[in-house]
């Protein structure tokens, strides 16, 4: 009897099942393993296509094309030594490609769909005028368990703090060496600002607002006793180093004049693993991954460009790149976050007020943010207090629109004098530019 390719999908899936449970008990998966070798073999215009498709969630959805590619291999192998194997493993190859693509189509089309279905359950809100709603529903911070997550790493280490020491290294070699409790003994200090990701997208979250513990990195080299290198000096770059290998370097006089500093704390409470526990550096107007190493190791100055950072070696350019000013629509009235991408407009009433936040961390802060209804003019909305550059800063403003459709769009001014243009540019190579636009759907009354 010609065994059935069912059967040795589940041979494959049992296989591989067993052996992700042999190394799950070092800690280690076959599955990360292998979705780390497709991203750093993958071409860099390929990876960025996957992070645009994925969001945040791309991590669970390699380890299941790991899975489905070793359950396929598995069952188009078994099928080849069985007698008759030509039309079988024909039949299976192409049963398992068309099940990769499934998934990853699924993925993007609920991606697409679970905040549209939040939307349009949520009822219509009174008038921003009659209340506070519109500032409480764009939320100043963001919940930590609710802030995005990037690793280069599928999974990310976890540093036992105990053992953990942090190496500085001033220009002439003099080091100094710190664990966590001569940290913690440091003049901290407790301070509001965003991080961003340089894959965020107009309308994304794949940037926060937190307050973090830390001190700027000047006054750590002064605190530990070593010298600090004058600020406009260019002939030194700064070297930061992760647990997991990672490196990034920035220029000094960047380390100066975008106030990069080294974080300990979160919303009042040490560093999550995830996101760099026992300590980060935190630069708000840089993306991560030039300004901001989690699980930070070491940090150096070296001589400028002798050492080639992580992301440099991928592809990206020296830079660094800095946050796009942006600003983001997060709710109407009081209806949640709009849809990623909408499909369908999303239902408002004639009243409703719009609000949200908007950042512009290296040209100097907001200064303004502009709505505008369909092809009509920028019209200036009201903003919230200002927590300086490094924060994002809260707006709204009032609708009053006919019954129909209509799409709203936002930009942000930033301090510097620079207006968002609106490009439309992708998050490759310098960081993504682009207005919110949003659809929104007015019933007659
Ligand atoms: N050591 C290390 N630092 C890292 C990364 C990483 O993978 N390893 N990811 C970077 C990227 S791409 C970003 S956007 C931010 C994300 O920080 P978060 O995960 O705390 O939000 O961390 C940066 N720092
Ligand atoms: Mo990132």
């Amino acid at each position: 009897m010609r065994p059935l390719p069912l059967a040795h999908a589940a041979r494959s899936l049992a296989a591989v099942g067993l052996v992700e449970l042999a190394l799950a008990a070092r800690g280690r998966s076959v599955l990360d393993d292998l979705g780390e070798v497709v991203i750093d073999h993958s071409p860099l215009p390929l990876v960025e296509l996957g992070v645009q498709l994925m969001g945040t969630t791309d991590k669970p959805l390699l380890r299941l094309q790991s899975l489905a590619a070793l359950v396929a291999s598995g069952t188009v192998l078994g099928a080849r030594a069985a007698p008759g194997h030509g039309r079988v493993s024909r039949r299976t190859t192409t049963l398992g490609v068309a099940g990769v693509a499934a998934l990853a189509a699924a993925r993007v089309v609920l991606a697409r769909q679970q905040p549209q279905v939040r939307a349009e359950l949520a009822r219509p809100s009174a008038a921003v005028s009659d209340g506070a709603d519109a500032w409480d529903a764009s939320p100043m911070v963001t919940p930590v368990e609710d802030f995005y997550v990037t690793d280069v790493t599928m999974r990310a280490p976890v540093v036992d703090a105990a053992a953990w020491r942090l190496e500085v290294e001033a220009a002439d070699g003099a080091r100094a060496v710190v664990d966590a409790d001569r940290l913690a003994g440091l003049d901290l200090q407790e301070r509001q600002a965003l991080l961003a990701c340089v894959h965020n997208r107009p309308g994304w979250d794949r940037l926060g607002q937190q307050s973090w513990t830390g001190l700027p990195l000047p006054d750590l080299l002064a605190a530990l006793g070593l010298p600090v290198p004058d600020a406009e000096d260019e002939s030194l770059d700064l070297v930061m180093e992760g647990a997991d290998g990672l490196v990034m370097t920035l220029p000094w006089p960047e380390v100066v004049v975008r106030r990069s500093w080294l974080v300990t704390g979160m919303g009042g409470r040490p560093l999550t693993a995830s996101h760099g526990h026992p300590a980060r550096v935190l630069t708000a107007g840089l993306p991560g991954q030039y300004g901001g190493p989690k699980w930070v190791t070491a940090l150096r100055l070296r001589p400028a460009g002798s050492v080639t950072a992580s992301w440099v070696a991928r592809g990206w350019p020296r830079g660094p790149v800095v946050v796009p000013l942006m600003a983001r629509i997060d709710s109407l009235g009081t209806v949640g976050m709009p849809p990623r991408l909408p499909l369908r407009a999303v239902r408002v009433g004639s009243r409703d007020g719009v609000s949200g936040v908007a950042w512009a961390p290296a040209h100097g802060g907001v200064a303004g943010v502009d709505l505008r209804v369909d092809d009509g003019p920028w019209v200036a909305a009201e903003l919230a207090g200002d927590l300086g550059p490094d924060s994002w800063r809260r707006w709204r403003a009032p609708l009053d629109l006919p019954p129909g459709t209509h799409e709203l769009a936002v930009r942000c001014r930033a301090g510097d004098g620079t207006v968002q243009a609106g490009t439309g540019r992708p998050p490759y190579p310098s960081g993504a530019d682009g207005f919110h636009r949003v659809q929104v759907k007015v019933a007659r009354a």
